[in-house]
């Protein structure tokens, strides 16, 4: 019986490496000698390699690597190039955007500059990995869902760093790199814009970033949980339902009255995660642009109760009272 308690993958095959299907002419070939690793059995597949590299990738990785060095390096320097105290300072040290003098002309290296050259090689960086997620999808006949929900979170990516700022004119909108820094900047950002919490599609935001860890934890319970019966071979149970797909469908059915169906559940899963990081990209667009004060805003639409006068203080009014 516990056997079925399954949480970690129990069972490894092992045979000969599988190299995958070939790939069409024009394309590179696959790099790496694969191999196994009993440990990576236990999380997916015990198999590593090979991987397509490709010209996508290749630059990817040369674009991310500048960006990483120019930020390390601002670090480094930061700290008068003393390798000890990067390490012990990793998780504080910052390199900022230019300051707001500068709007969104080109500022002195020290002043921003480089800020504005590591996030421009990230950016490409970034886009070129989604070109490349797409490709090796489309190269595979597959769908491209996953480069889709991606382009998602590069949605909100670029409206933090690129479009909102320029919308606004400068630079100095965007986040700071750094691990304790980009974490005050979100402080800060929510208390200049009079409160985060009022913006409702930071509110949406965060349904559906709860809700997509409901339903991963719902969804990954039920497949584990009727293992036994072959559930996690999802689409055998998609085409031609066994008793794993109906004793998971009627476990939910008569639990709550309502279940999704094997394919449905990810199409859930999908719209919960894309729309966590659409919806926040518009609430943070919004923000400065079209709605200076969330609080206000919420008095204003009657989401949030007026408080006493005393409280109501608009930073943007020099700490006027209202
Ligand atoms: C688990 C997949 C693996 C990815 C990992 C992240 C880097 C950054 C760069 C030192 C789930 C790799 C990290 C490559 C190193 C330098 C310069 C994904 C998984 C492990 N944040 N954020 C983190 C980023 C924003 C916020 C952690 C990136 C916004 C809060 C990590 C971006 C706001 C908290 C990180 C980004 C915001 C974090 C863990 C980009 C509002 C935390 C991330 C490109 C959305 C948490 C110390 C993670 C933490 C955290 C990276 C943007 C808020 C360093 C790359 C501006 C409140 N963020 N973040 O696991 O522990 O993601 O911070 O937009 O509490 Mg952040
Ligand atoms: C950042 C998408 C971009 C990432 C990309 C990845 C690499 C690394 C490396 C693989 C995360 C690129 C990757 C380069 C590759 C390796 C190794 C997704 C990103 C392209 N908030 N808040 C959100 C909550 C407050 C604030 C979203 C909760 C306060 C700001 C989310 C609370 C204040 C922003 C959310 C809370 C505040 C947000 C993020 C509770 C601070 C945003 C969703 C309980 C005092 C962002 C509209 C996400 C947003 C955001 C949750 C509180 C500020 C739902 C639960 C009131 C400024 N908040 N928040 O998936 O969209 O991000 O807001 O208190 O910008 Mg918030």
């Amino acid at each position: 019986m516990a056997e079925y308690q399954n949480i970690f993958t129990q069972v490894q095959v092992q045979g000969h490496p599988e190299e995958g299907v070939p790939i069409k002419d024009g394309n590179w070939g696959r790099q790496g000698k694969p191999f196994f690793n009993y440990w990576a059995g236990w999380f997916g597949n015990a198999q590593i390699g090979p991987i397509y590299l490709g010209k996508l990738g290749l630059a990817s990785l040369v674009f991310g690597t500048i960006a990483i060095l120019i930020i390390g390096l601002n670090f480094w320097a930061a700290v008068n190039w003393d390798p000890v105290q990067f390490i012990r300072q990793l998780f504080w040290l910052g390199l900022e955007p230019p300051p707001p003098e500068y709007g969104l002309r080109l500022p002195p290296l020290a002043d921003g500059g480089w800020w504005l050259m590591a996030g421009f090689f990230l950016t490409i960086s970034i886009l070129l990995w989604w070109a490349r997620v797409y490709q090796r999808a489309r190269a595979l006949g597959m769908g491209t869902h996953v480069a889709w929900a991606f382009a998602a979170a590069i949605w909100l990516y670029l409206v933090l760093g690129f479009i909102r700022p320029v919308l606004m004119g400068s630079w100095s909108e965007a986040v700071p790199f750094g691990i304790f820094p980009h974490l005050d900047w979100t402080t800060a950002f929510s208390i200049r814009y009079g409160n985060l919490f009022y913006n409702p599609f930071h509110m949406l935001s965060i349904v559906f970033l709860f809700g997509s860890t409901l339903l991963f934890a719902m969804h990954g319970a039920t497949i584990l949980a009727v293992g036994r019966y072959g559930g996690e071979r999802e689409i055998d149970q998609i085409t031609d339902r066994g008793t794993a797909s109906e004793r998971a469908a009627l476990f939910w059915r008569w639990t709550m009255g309502f279940n999704a169906t094997m394919e449905s559940i990810h199409r859930w899963a999908w719209w919960f995660a894309v729309l966590c990081v659409v919806t926040g990209g518009i609430g943070i667009l919004l923000t400065g642009t079209v709605v200076d004060n969330w609080y206000l805003w919420a008095v204003k639409h009657g989401v949030a109760p007026p408080y006493p006068d005393l409280n109501a203080i608009d930073p943007n009014l020099g700490g006027a009272v209202q």
